[in-house]
């Protein structure tokens, strides 16, 4: 059969009549797919068209901001502009909320880190959009920040993200598991590739910066000398959906604990951990901050920071165990 390939949008629309998920929900995470083929494009032809480098400021979080991350805000913006889909969008690259249609019909709240591992740019590795999505609760007006947008990940209805590296690969859920989709740019279509992604139960690999390593928590480092005992090889990409990407094909864990500097860890919350802690969890693994689960963090600001410790049950477990030790 020459048609057989599932495309994104197929397999939406199977998703939207068997789980009755709302078509907007199915057509926000077809938009999402539009911009990372947008995203594939610019990144691929970057060092050509003037996109490496600095902009010169600094971002919302006060990270540097590379032109990139200008232009993957951008294209965010503009592809949910007028669409009817998104009400308020949380973005990295945003300071404040942007509220991007106050109409009453219009459902959803975006949480989106639209280039993670931006690090990465100049010297051509792997790079990731993270997004989260909320169904908008109040309809009077204007979204509210902390009753629409500030919301604990448990409330979310979807999750993804899109890992730029040797391809491009789309992994999402809708809360009935999760599957993963490969662009296959000679038809500008993602196609499903990863039919319901299950993390393995025991670490393969685990991903984390080590220079950081004496600063840790003790049972931390207990865990990581435990990891490297077993030797479990150590892979650090310097993007968290790559390393993530990594652990939910092959089994591993992903670690950005806190230290003395950082009592909360490096990575935001509401569109770095809580997405992907969904999805995650989705496909059977697990994803907590140092104690507690991630999902039933409550964000108290849209650029919260939380530590993170992601990827597979056994290992996790483990820790857990070492916790109660
Ligand atoms: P470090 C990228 O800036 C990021 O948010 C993640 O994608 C990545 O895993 C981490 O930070 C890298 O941080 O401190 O190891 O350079």
């Amino acid at each position: 059969m020459i048609t057989q390939a599932m495309t994104l949008d197929r397999y939406l629309w199977q998703q939207q009549k068997a789980f009755n998920i709302p078509v907007e929900l199915s057509i926000l995470i077809s938009q999402i797919g539009y911009t990372a083929k947008i995203l594939t494009r610019e990144i691929s032809r970057a060092a050509l068209v003037g996109q490496l480098g600095l902009v010169g400021d600094k971002n919302a979080t006060g990270d540097a901001q590379k032109k990139l991350d200008v232009f993957s805000n951008q294209t965010i913006i503009e592809a949910f502009s007028d669409t009817g889909l998104v009400a308020a969008l949380a973005s990295e690259e945003l300071e404040m909320a942007k509220f991007m249609d106050c109409r009453n019909h219009t459902p959803y709240v975006l949480c989106i880190d639209p280039l993670d591992g931006s690090s990465n740019i100049d010297s051509s590795g792997a790079l990731g959009t993270i997004f989260g999505v909320y169904q908008r609760k109040t309809y009077n007006g204007c979204c509210s920040v902390e009753q629409d947008i500030l919301r604990s990940g448990t409330e979310m209805v979807a999750a993804g993200y899109i890992l730029y590296g040797t391809s491009t690969v789309l992994v999402c859920t809708c809360g009935h598991g999760v599957n993963g989709f490969t662009l296959d740019t000679s038809l500008g279509e993602f196609l499903l590739s990863h039919l319901n992604l299950q993390c393995p139960s025991e670490s393969k690999y685990y991903s984390a910066n080590l220079s950081y390593a004496q600063e840790w928590q003790p049972h931390i480092q207990k865990l990581i000398v435990h990891l490297n005992q077993q030797h479990t090889s150590l892979r650090y990409s310097g993007a968290l959906v790559a390393d993530v990407h990594r652990s939910l094909i092959e089994g591993g864990v992903y670690l950005y604990p806190s230290t003395p500097d950082y009592p909360d860890g490096k990575l935001r919350l509401l569109y770095e951990c809580a997405p992907l802690a969904f999805i995650v969890e989705q496909a059977g693994g697990m994803a907590i901050t140092e104690t507690k689960r991630v999902l039933e963090l409550q964000p108290l600001s849209i650029h919260q920071r939380s530590p993170l410790i992601i990827g597979s049950k056994a290992t996790l477990t483990l820790y857990e165990q070492m916790l109660q030790a």
